[in-house]
């Protein structure tokens, strides 16, 4: 049946399986603005700025593995939306992001708000592609879907044309395409590598997203306490990569170099399942891989095998997968000798494990009770402590969260997610994308105050559509790790551009305009009950969190 370009493109969606499409719309948009409001299977989430559009999105294709799909206007929407698909690229979120764009050859005499898409977007997508005839929109979103789905993961962009989108098709609607990517090595390479694992005197563990990404938490588990490794998170520790509650779990390695090197160069070898290998922040002239340790790594992101530095073993295969083969294999090589061995590795690296580090450090904060300015440590304590259990914990808290993994229980891939490329904003919107992925599930959403100020507008989106996140604003009325690290590198505390008091934000104030109830934090038992609530509460809170500063004002 002859139907037009709109419909057609949210049909194609909607048997790719896209159940929201986030954006914020233009006159370019209004064709699909049409025929959205002819259809009930696509739900549209408006979000009041085109970076929270695609945070949006990157939030529900992170919490779901799932394709997303978000809709921006033309060149300046694609510029606003920028810094959140860099967010999505970094870390690999298969989404759509479309964008409307003058019709063909109108665009051509340059009107307003036209320039060309694809180079805009191209450096942060997989593919990037104008569609020139309407007959090619399917080929083109099922190909596109395929592309962003398939690992390595990540956004891509379909520019849309108006004369497309009002053209005329007249095509059946065809089938989606899976790629099937959950294999595995040959069985010579499993032998191989579980040899290489056995032979090892000291091995050491270092997981990442991919754990998290195909749900691998109990192989991790298991493959660590067989071998008798201690397993560190990786640098960047954006996701729930590894089980707090394992006997072998030592937390996540710092991004300091010296620090990493001191913590690797007592192990012969290094075993990299699902990570990046050690991304750093900062540089410095020190490399935090010691000398001569021998890497293996098993990833299905091939980029990052071997990128910086030589790999022994480099297995581009589904961790998921690799682990489950790889377990029998290596309780089939293993002798008598070895397992003990590693039994007593295990009893070793247990003594100083996630959990007794806990304790350790909830022990020195003992006295840092909090009245009117919370101590960020000691906040994050007692966020671990108090959260609910089936809360899901989104993280952007910069200088106030860095314990945050310190004290928070991880026992499931979706507990917990963290900032990842560095690039802030990402939250206040993910949070929101988190939520519709993930149902009733109460979202506590813990952002610092300059960081939330990069996407405020998410929280209109928040009430509008009546989500259960607990906004915790953690206000210290400045860029505090800006103000620590201007200190602590370059030996100043003139403090430009960096103090956020004068005027004072009001987030109170802010979030109520915006539909959002809200309260200030005035004691520890306030919090406490604020966070033990967290389950029963149907629709969004911003709750407004005086910080301790440890820099001067
Ligand atoms: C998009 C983007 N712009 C600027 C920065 C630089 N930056 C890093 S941290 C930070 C301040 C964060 O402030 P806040 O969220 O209040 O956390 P705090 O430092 O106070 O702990 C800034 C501006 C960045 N990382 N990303
Ligand atoms: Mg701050």
């Amino acid at each position: 049946m002859k139907q037009k370009g709109h419909k057609h493109f949210l049909d194609i969606l909607e048997t790719e399986g896209i159940k929201f499409l986030f954006g914020n719309p233009g006159t370019t948009e209004l064709a699909i603005m049409e025929a959205l409001g002819n259809q009930d299977k696509i739900q549209y989430v408006l979000g009041l700025q085109e970076a929270i559009v695609v945070a949006m999105a990157d939030g529900y294709s992170r919490a779901t593995g799932k394709l997303a799909a978000a809709n921006v206007h033309v060149a300046p929407g694609l510029g606003n939306a920028m810094g959140s698909l860099y967010n999505a690229k970094f870390h690999g979120s298969p989404l759509i992001l479309t964008a409307g764009q003058q019709e063909q050859g109108h665009g051509l005499m340059e009107p307003m708000l036209y320039d060309p898409l694809v180079p805009i977007a191209q450096p942060m997508v997989k593919w990037a592609i104008e569609v020139s005839r309407v007959q090619d929109l399917e080929r083109i979103v099922r190909r596109a879907a395929k592309v962003a789905l398939t690992p390595p993961t990540g956004p891509v962009f379909i520019s849309l044309p108006g004369d497309i989108l009002d053209d005329y098709v007249d095509d059946p609607l065809q089938e989606p395409t899976r790629i099937n990517t959950a294999i595995r090595p040959s069985n010579d390479i499993l032998n191989k590598l579980s040899n290489k694992i056995l032979a090892a005197k000291n091995p050491v563990i270092i997981v990442g997203h991919e754990i998290a990404s195909t749900n691998a938490l109990d192989e991790a588990g298991r493959f660590a306490t067989l071998v008798g490794a201690p397993v560190w998170q990786q640098t960047v520790p954006h996701g729930a990569h590894f089980s707090t509650d394992h006997e072998c779990f030592q937390g996540h390695l710092p991004r300091i170099q010296e620090k990493v090197k001191q913590i690797l160069e007592p192990h012969d070898l290094l075993i990299v399942v699902g990570a990046d290998v050690l991304r750093m922040s900062v540089m410095s002239k020190v490399d935090p891989l010691p000398r001569g340790i021998p890497i293996v790594h098993i990833s299905e992101r091939d980029w990052e095998i071997g990128k910086n530095y030589p790999t022994e073993m480099a297995i581009n295969a589904n961790v998921k997968e690799t682990l489950r083969a790889l377990i029998p294999q290596i309780e089939h090589n293993q002798c008598a000798v070895s397992k003990n061995n590693a039994k007593k590795r295990v009893e070793k690296y247990k003594e100083h494990n996630w959990k007794q580090n806990k304790i350790i450090l909830a022990s020195k904060l003992a006295h840092h009770r909090n009245t009117k300015f919370f101590h960020p440590e000691r906040l994050m304590m007692l966020i671990g402590d108090h959260v609910s259990k089936d809360a899901i914990i989104v993280e952007e808290g910069l200088s106030s969260t860095s314990t945050l993994l310190s004290f928070l229980p991880i026992c499931n891939s979706d507990r917990f997610f963290g900032l990842a490329s560095g690039g802030i904003g990402f939250a206040a919107g993910g949070s929101i994308g988190i939520s519709l992925a993930t149902g009733a599930r109460p979202i506590v959403a813990i952002i610092g105050d300059g960081s939330i100020m990069y996407s405020i507008q998410a929280l209109w989106t928040a009430a509008h559509l009546n989500l259960p996140i607990t906004y915790l604003v953690l206000n210290n009325e400045g860029y505090e790790i800006l103000k620590q690290r201007l200190q602590s590198f370059r030996g100043t505390q003139n403090f430009i551009g960096m103090n956020l008091n004068d005027p004072a934000i009001d987030f109170t104030s802010l979030a109520q305009s915006m539909g959002v109830p809200s309260v200030r934090a005035n004691s520890e038992e306030h919090i406490c009950q604020i966070l033990k609530e967290t389950s029963d509460r149907k629709g969004p809170l911003l709750v407004d969190i005086h910080m301790e500063i440890s820099t001067k004002n």
